[in-house]
């Protein structure tokens, strides 16, 4: 069984629901998985778009989680669920109706074609960071950084709790 955390988040509505809701369903599926276990969420966060700008803000969210599934294994599955929110895949960083990034699994170290992991730009963001250290707030990234420490260096993103 291996711990991975997942990045979660979406700045549009979907055919039937607003960003909140997008993400409470993913989760909803997510959870359903046979092999995934210990599911953990953090709070929901309302944060400023990182990227074009003349985009809403987002919703995001952290959530840790035990599997059985290996990486790429994850990866079909979380894309099979956004695929299910009617993703487009138009411009990168661009506005979306859900994104579900693995951000760590194990202490794997992956760059392949489909899967880099760790997300390489999980250490300056905020909107990933923030939901981070309230699941773990000793987390510490493969480089042995501490989270708060890449927090502490993070500008200040416009992050609200809701
Ligand atoms: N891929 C590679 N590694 C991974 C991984 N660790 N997890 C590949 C998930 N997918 C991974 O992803 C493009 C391809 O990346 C996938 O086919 C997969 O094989 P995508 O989700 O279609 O594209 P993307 O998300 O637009 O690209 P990218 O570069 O992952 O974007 P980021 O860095 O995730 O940024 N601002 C706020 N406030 N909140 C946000 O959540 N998100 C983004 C997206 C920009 N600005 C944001 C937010
Ligand atoms: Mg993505």
């Amino acid at each position: 069984m291996n711990i991975s955390y997942i990045g979660l988040g979406s700045n549009l509505s979907g055919s039937m629901s607003d960003p909140q809701h997008q993400l409470n369903r993913a989760v909803e599926t997510i959870r359903q998985h046979a092999n995934i276990h210990e599911f953990k969420l953090s709070s929901f966060y309302s944060t400023s778009p990182i990227g074009p700008q003349d985009q809403p803000d987002y919703v995001n969210a952290v959530a840790r989680l035990k599997t059985t599934l290996q990486p790429l294994q994850l990866l079909d599955y979380l894309q099979e669920i956004e695929d299910q929110h009617q993703r487009k895949r138009e411009l990168r960083w661009g506005a979306r109706t859900l994104d579900l990034d693995i951000l760590t699994y194990a202490n794997f170290e992956i760059v392949s074609e489909r899967l880099t992991i760790p997300h390489p730009r999980m250490g300056e963001r905020a909107f990933v960071l923030v939901p981070l250290l309230e699941l773990d707030g000793h987390f510490f990234s493969a480089q042995g950084k501490s989270a708060a420490d890449l927090l502490a260096n993070c500008a200040d993103q416009g992050i609200v709790k809701l």
